[in-house]
């Protein structure tokens, strides 16, 4: 079968902050307090998504969400009108208002695990919303993800929806950060690799001891029941603890797959060759891994480069393009394995192209956490609902809209700004109609 991959990028939202609220995310901690700008974060990713477009990629666009979110500060008692609502939040409990104020929708590698048609044994593309459990900012965004998946597959005859999983420890889910298909080519029928980092019920307890880990083996397990996949189709690895204790929140910060090769630090897993044979046994067409030692990279390099946060993507040649953070540059060694390891190596990795997404870096978001990949065949694509594909015109929409509405500047203390929440209910109701979403935000619901 015909299948395209489409990379939907989620546009970075008007209230992007750097309020320190990810745990275990060095990024996030580190630069808590830092002035942010919006409207630069938007427009490097609209430049990453418009350069990617141009070289011949498919590319699409997913919506912010409605922040700040007044109705999870309603529910937590906090009352009254829209303005005192937000200066009680400030006054007595400023890190919730920071929480509502998150603009973390923009990294849709955890907004949805995805399996496309060819896998699934109904015949339909499945998404799942990924819960989002471990942080409370991020918990508040699985029901509009949902929202929005729903109204752009809209077509029940092709695509399938599933509720979020329920959100409590047991369950954690990350969503398509800690899961990677591997397939000859997008079209074949394809092997899923699911990372977690811990295993909820039983197992032997080996799991991280300094950072939490997000993703539950269990949680793995019944998204890939969710979607009707067999133990043919499926590996579920552990992470290795000592990555997500220097860093590692999600699998998508130490390796990345794309058709039939898996790129990945030699510390990713727990059972590195168990987890390779485990793959071959199921795979179609030969596992292509492309191995990192940590004389090459260390830990701490890769994570403060992002090296395994890119975008590896097919070319219509059979090579492969590595689209990575500019921060990769910024340490020799990294730079050196890519051009002495990576490039010059026996895969099919052919090309590197450098992205500036400095503002999303710093809250630990490189090109894969911004971009969730859908496998479409070409009648799937066309049954699409919305104009989410990005085109010049669209592209050049969205650049005028951020233009309009977003601000320079924001430091966590303006987040109490009524006027930020009413700016941002503005930008977002313009954007449902060039994206013609439909109504998909609290506000529009009533
Ligand atoms: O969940 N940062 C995100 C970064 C997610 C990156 N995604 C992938 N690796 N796929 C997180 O830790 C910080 C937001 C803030 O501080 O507002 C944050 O949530």
């Amino acid at each position: 079968m015909s299948m395209r991959e489409i990379n939907f990028d989620g546009l970075v939202g008007p209230t992007h902050n750097y309020s320190g609220l990810a745990h275990g995310n060095v990024a996030s901690m580190s630069h808590e307090g830092l002035v942010a700008n919006p409207r630069e974060a938007a427009l490097q990713g609209l430049e990453k998504m418009k350069s990617l477009m141009d070289s011949g990629y498919a590319q699409g666009v997913l919506p912010p969400q409605q922040r700040p979110d007044l109705g999870a500060l309603r529910e937590l008692g906090f009352a009254g009108s829209d303005a005192r609502v937000l200066a009680r939040a400030a006054d007595e409990a400023p890190q919730l208002l920071r929480a509502v104020c998150s603009a973390s929708s923009m990294w849709t590698a955890n907004a949805a695990t995805v399996t496309p048609s060819v896998d699934a044994p109904d015949g339909r593309a499945h998404f799942t919303p990924a819960n989002l459990q471990s942080s409370f900012h991020r918990y508040l965004e699985p029901t509009t993800t949902g929202r929005v998946l729903a109204s752009i597959f809209a077509d029940e005859a092709r695509f399938a929806h599933h509720p979020a999983l329920p959100a409590t420890p047991a369950f954690s889910d990350e969503g398509a950060a800690n899961h990677t298909r591997l397939a000859g080519e997008h079209g074949e029928p394809g092997v899923h690799l699911y990372v977690y980092g811990r295993q909820a019920f039983g197992g032997d307890g080996v799991a991280p001891r300094r950072y939490p880990a997000r993703q539950t083996l269990e949680a793995s397990q019944a998204v890939a029941r969710q979607h009707g996949l067999g133990d043919a189709q499926t590996v579920f690895a552990q992470q290795h603890p000592e990555a997500i204790d220097a860093g590692v929140f999600h699998n998508d910060v130490i390796a990345v797959g794309n058709g039939p090769v898996l790129l990945y630090h030699e510390v990713a897993f727990r059972d590195e060759q168990g987890t390779l044979d485990a793959l071959r046994e199921r795979m179609a067409s030969p596992l292509i891994p492309v191995r990192v030692p940590v004389e090459a990279v260390s830990l701490e390099d890769a994570v403060v480069s992002y090296l395994f946060n890119s975008q590896l993507l097919t070319n219509p040649d059979g090579t492969m393009t590595l689209v990575v953070p500019g921060e990769c540059q910024e340490r020799e060694a990294v730079w050196r394995c890519l051009q002495d390891h990576l490039l010059a190596g026996h895969n099919p990795i052919s090309e590197v192209v450098v992205k500036d997404v400095k503002q999303s870096m710093r809250n630990g978001g490189g090109p894969a956490c911004l971009r969730l990949r859908v496998a479409l065949s070409e009648a799937e694509r066309a049954a699409i609902s919305g104009r989410v594909l990005l085109d010049d015109a669209l592209h050049g929409e969205l650049v005028a809209w951020v233009e309009r509405h977003y601000r320079d500047r924001l430091a966590p203390a303006d987040l109490a700004d009524p006027a930020l929440a009413s700016e941002t209910l503005a930008a977002l109701d313009e954007l449902t109609g060039i994206l013609r979403l439909g109504s998909v935000y609290p506000f529009q619901l009533g």
